[in-house]
């Protein structure tokens, strides 16, 4: 594996490579074993698809030897965003929808820790639709999985934004008359540099797609479908070859970085393709701030903070 590295500005200009979370290990220090990973025990209903994702995630620490301090994992409100509870690392339970502002936050303070949020479709696409946007076209470097079920688990089942038409719930007696959101096709047109899609009953794959968005140097987008027993239950069964449904991956011959390609692979009526449908290499905010505050702290060396400040009170006069 490359050792990607972060590069810190220090006060005296001078820049610091730190080794990213993606790095991990050395040799002195052992992984984290699931016993030391796992928190509280999930309140999530028995047969939740989000049980799936957080063992999955366990597995991902596990696999790739990430410490306790090296990552964080945040979310908004939602039955899936209780993630971080169960998660025994640093972290936070945000604001419905606010998770991704925050988030930006922690990774553009802290380039080097990996930055994982995760939540559902009502989170990410309704309240949350806008910080979607921004947070993707500024390719701030993070992993967000939306554990997208179709509905609202948490409220005990109203219309989301993905649930299809037709869909009966408490906010549309007689069935969903909005049309849907379709996250792959949003994700690519604001300007997410990975957007790959999975399902929680395919577990290998689900790893795969964390481990190759936790590489990508950018926002990273995971699409993965999670059943709501409770209020949705049997959604995903076409995509389920256990339910006599059908998992097909991404043609192996698809282009990741052929931006039509990949809308027409988002198009596919469900239950669609399965794997990476974009990604692309683009300078992150964090690099661009990065190299905003070297610059400036060049400018600057030397002088104490209150010569800096001074400096600045003039520059206003
Ligand atoms: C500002 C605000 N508005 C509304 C709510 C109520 N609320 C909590 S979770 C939620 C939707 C959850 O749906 P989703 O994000 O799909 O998560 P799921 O429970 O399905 O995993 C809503 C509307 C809230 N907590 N805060
Ligand atoms: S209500 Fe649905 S989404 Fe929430 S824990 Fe239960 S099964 Fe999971
Ligand atoms: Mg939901």
């Amino acid at each position: 594996m490359s050792s990607p590295v972060s590069q810190i500005p220090a006060r005296d200009g001078n820049i610091t490579s730190v080794p990213s979370a993606a790095v991990a290990l050395t040799e002195e220090r052992k992984g984290l074993t699931k016993k030391e990973i796992a928190a509280d025990h999930p309140t999530w209903c028995p047969g939740c698809g989000d049980f799936s994702v957080l063992a999955l995630y366990f597995k991902l620490i596990e696999k790739r030897k990430l410490w306790h301090e090296k990552i964080t994992t945040v979310a908004g409100i939602g039955c899936s965003s209780r993630f971080p509870y169960f998660v025994q690392a640093h972290g936070a339970h945000y604001i419905h929808g606010r998770a991704l502002p925050f988030a930006s936050g922690i990774s553009l303070s802290r380039p080097d820790l990996h930055v994982f949020v995760f939540g559902g479709d009502g989170d990410a696409f309704s309240i949350g639709g806008n910080h979607f946007n921004h947070t993707a076209r500024k390719n701030i470097k993070l992993t967000y999985v939306v554990m997208d079920n179709w509905v609202y688990g948490l409220t005990k089942k109203q219309t989301s934004p993905t649930s299809p038409l037709g869909f009966k719930s408490k906010t549309d007696l007689w069935g969903a008359v909005d049309y849907p959101i379709n996250p792959m096709k949003q994700a690519i047109s604001a300007g997410a540099t990975f957007v790959a899609r999975t399902t929680h009953t395919n577990p290998n794959h689900v790893l795969q797609m964390m481990e190759a968005a936790m590489d990508h140097d950018g926002f990273s987008f995971i699409e993965c479908l999670s059943e709501c027993v409770e209020f949705y239950e049997g959604a995903f069964d076409a995509s389920n070859p256990r339910k006599g449904g059908q998992f097909t991956q991404v043609p192996t011959e698809h282009d990741v970085t052929d931006e039509m390609a990949a809308y027409k692979l988002a198009d596919q009526p469900f239950p669609g393709n399965f794997g990476i449908f974009y990604k692309v290499n683009k300078a992150t905010k964090n690099a661009k701030e990065a190299e905003i505050n070297k610059s400036y702290m060049d400018k600057v060396k030397g002088l104490k903070d209150w010569e800096i400040l001074k400096k600045n009170f003039d520059r206003m006069k």
